[in-house]
């Protein structure tokens, strides 16, 4: 795991945007992100027994595993948005960039690798790409019913309920 902030240039999301400026663990964990460098299966079934984790799948994102749709996936995770419950990724092979929204509305982007695991809280705004190797594969561990569906940022998504209680525990 690497974390800095995003450098807002332009240029294509999965090139590296690196600002200079290193964020630490305890930043994120300010943030309500959590991050574990996890290299046994035996870990993630802890950890997932201890947060109520009781499912979870795999996915590959690559040109090859999607085929045509990968350009569009790539551009529609790099939305900005928030969901209703914890996203969580644990890293099994090639990388990728979770960017979420600072307390000061910066980019921190954070590279993760195999055996990175991120446990994104409700409520915080993110994104995903990955990055010029185009290739990751994840698992994506989920409390009850997969609640995939991201909610892409608008002004009125700041009433939201999940939102509302994000900022109140980590941004006030
Ligand atoms: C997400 O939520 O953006 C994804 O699942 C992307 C692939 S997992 C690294
Ligand atoms: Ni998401």
């Amino acid at each position: 795991m690497k974390a800095y902030v995003y450098d807002d240039l332009p240029g294509d999301q999965r090139l590296a945007h690196d600002s200079g400026k290193a964020v630490d663990a305890d930043a994120l964990g300010k943030l309500g992100v959590l991050y574990y460098r996890i290299p046994e299966i035996d870990g993630v079934n802890e950890l997932a027994k201890e947060r109520g984790y009781k499912n979870r799948d795999e996915i590959f994102v690559s040109p090859e595993k999607m085929g045509a749709i990968y350009e569009e996936k790539v551009k529609s995770f790099f939305h900005e948005h928030l969901h209703e419950d914890e996203e969580i990724r644990y890293i099994r092979d090639g990388q990728g960039y979770f960017d979420v929204r600072s307390d000061d509305e910066s980019w921190i982007r954070i590279q993760l690798a195999k055996d990175d695991l991120i446990i994104l809280p409700a409520g915080i705004y993110h994104r995903f790409t990955t990055d010029e190797s185009n290739y990751v594969h994840a698992m994506r561990l989920f409390k009850d019913e997969p609640k995939w569906t991201p909610l892409n940022r608008c002004p009125e998504l700041d009433d939201n309920k999940y939102r509302k209680e994000y900022v109140e525990e980590f941004l006030s």
